[in-house]
């Protein structure tokens, strides 16, 4: 059996950032120490911060007065950021600078008396940050039937934003009803799909044609994870989407000759290689690695932890 080990694959700059942040603040702050939601959707890693001492919480009323709080990489509601700063907290922002754009977007988009409409899915920690910046103008809109539905009065000034994480294919077919509906409909001059969802997804599209079985790592909460495993079943190839090689069924196997490893945006490389040793070892696999794109992207720390330097306290 050949494995297909897609590139670009796995974390992505903000994950990097987020991880080396978290990270970071540990060293320089000691434990506990807070982070709102999930620093990335991914369970190995969350496991790995909380036995260094990371807490991981969804309501700021259970982080002590004057800790020191991570906001994810996800970003939040200026709400979150108003009411840390009432309950003294000192908050360090990880949110990805890809999804800090939107929410730029989003408040030009509200101050100029746009109704903006949100592609993106309900519930979300980045959609539920993002329509905090404006909520009396933000709608959701998360399928084809929902764009083919909604009604404005007519005259209103419409603009489109979108999630960081979403099918560029589902997305496009969105914006296509939206526009033929709304002609007057105004878009971000530039894509918020960011680039390494956009290009892990390529790598499957053009891979996936080459195997007979997908392996995405992720966790089923990863939004950029479950579109690669969507995106390889839409090719007409049997996937899952799996935290580690534990997850693996050997029966899916049987019969198959060329398997696809990929991984999305927040899946650390040592749950791929486990797969990787996994299928050599029961299957004898070789591997042939492929890659369709070079990344070279990366982004700065948050300030204060840039203060503190590479030698924290
Ligand atoms: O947004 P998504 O659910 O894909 O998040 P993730 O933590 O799996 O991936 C990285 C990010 C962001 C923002
Ligand atoms: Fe940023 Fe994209 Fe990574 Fe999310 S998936 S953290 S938006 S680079």
């Amino acid at each position: 059996m050949k494995i297909i080990l897609a590139a670009p694959r796995g974390f992505c700059a903000g994950v990097n950032m987020a991880i080396e942040s978290l990270d970071l603040a540990i060293k320089a702050f000691g434990t506990p120490i807070y982070v709102f939601h999930e620093i990335v959707h991914n369970k190995f890693v969350v496991e790995t911060f909380r036995e260094k001492g990371a807490v991981f919480v969804d309501h700021l009323s259970e982080v002590p007065e004057g800790s020191h709080l991570l906001f994810s990489a996800h970003g939040v509601s200026p709400e979150i950021r108003r009411y840390a700063k009432e309950r003294r907290l000192v908050a360090i922002d990880a949110t990805c600078p890809l999804v800090t754009k939107v929410h730029l977007e989003a408040i030009r988009y509200a101050r100029e008396k746009y109704t903006i409409i949100l592609i993106g899915h309900d519930g979300h920690d980045e959609v539920v940050g993002t329509m905090g910046e404006a909520p009396e103008a933000i709608v959701l809109v998360e399928s084809v039937e929902q764009a083919q539905k909604i009604e404005f009065p007519a005259g209103t000034k419409l603009a489109y934003l979108t999630q960081t994480t979403l099918s560029v294919d589902d997305a496009n077919r969105i914006i296509r009803v939206l526009k033929e509906r709304f002609p007057q409909l105004e878009g971000p001059p530039k894509d918020d799909i960011c680039y390494a969802t956009q290009n892990r997804q390529e790598a499957v599209s053009v891979l996936a044609p080459e195997a007979d079985l997908v392996l995405v790592l992720g966790s089923q909460n990863s939004s950029n994870s479950q579109r690669l495993r969507e995106l390889a079943a839409e090719k007409g190839v049997d996937a899952h989407l799996i935290d580690g090689a534990g997850d693996i069924d050997d029966g899916w196997f049987a019969g198959k000759n060329a398997v696809l490893i990929t991984a999305g945006a927040s899946a650390p490389e040592s749950v791929v290689q486990g797969c990787v040793d996994h299928l050599k070892v029961r299957f004898n696999a070789t591997v042939e690695i492929r890659s369709i794109r070079e990344e070279e992207v990366h982004f700065p720390l948050p300030r204060p932890l840039r203060e503190l330097g590479a030698s924290p306290k």
